[in-house]
């Protein structure tokens, strides 16, 4: 398998800390699509992904597939115990709505902000920008972290009681907040605590040089 991505991209971290949850290190390459240089928008890669995003998994068939849930819950069904996608309907059922909603309160609306509030991946990239729309977004995500920190002080993950997909996805927000330099707000503690012991797993940590240990593609 390959992965097309961007190695401290905050999307392609919840695909490469996936990887590693499941131990999937040895079975994927990984190659760099350069954002800052737009390469992502160019005819070659968007025949891969028509959305033009990072990251995307190449099977050995020559199969693309792109969106990090979708990524994700491929690499998890592999071995036939989806830890981190849910192993029982009401599992999975809540886990994909935690994770939509960290897409939608937060990483997404973060996302939005970088593209359009701010100078994003530079002018070339950035054809077209609505900077009210941007700060909105930065507003919700800042809401999103009080959500989110509201629901960590009643359960130790992002969907219950196990770490999870949508663990990941609030872990991807958080990483975005960090490279725009918009803070958790200091009354967030339960949040702050759960990023603290997030950044603990292995997966977490490595996720930038997991392209120089990983293995070749089978
Ligand atoms: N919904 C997509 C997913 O979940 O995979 C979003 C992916 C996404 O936005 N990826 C970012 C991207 O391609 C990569 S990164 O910014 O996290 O490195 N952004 C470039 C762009 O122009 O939108």
């Amino acid at each position: 398998m390959k992965i097309h991505d961007w190695p401290t991209g905050p999307y392609p971290a919840r695909v490469r800390i996936a990887i590693a949850e499941k131990n999937l290190q040895s079975r994927v390459q990984f190659e760099t699509v350069n954002l800052r240089k737009g390469a992502h928008k160019k005819a070659a890669f968007l025949a891969k992904n028509y959305s033009g995003t990072l990251p995307v998994l190449e099977l050995d068939d020559g199969t693309f597939m792109a969106e990090c849930t979708a990524i994700t819950e491929y690499l998890d069904a592999l071995d036939g115990v989806p830890t981190l996608t849910g192993r029982t309907p009401r599992e999975k059922g809540l886990i994909h709505m935690m994770s939509k909603r960290a897409e939608l309160e937060l990483l997404d609306a973060i996302s939005v902000y970088f593209h359009h509030a701010t100078p994003g991946l530079g002018p070339d990239v950035e054809i077209y920008q609505n900077a009210e729309w941007g700060f909105r977004q930065r507003d919700k995500a800042l809401k999103g972290m009080h959500y989110f920190n509201a629901i960590l002080e009643s359960q130790p993950f992002v969907a219950g009681e196990t770490f999870s997909m949508a663990d990941i996805t609030v872990i991807g927000g958080l990483i975005f907040a960090k490279l725009v330099e918009l803070p958790v707000p200091a009354e967030c503690g339960a949040l702050h605590a759960w990023y603290a012991k997030m950044q603990e797993r292995p997966s977490v940590k490595n996720r930038v040089t997991m392209s120089e240990l990983s293995g070749t593609s089978d």
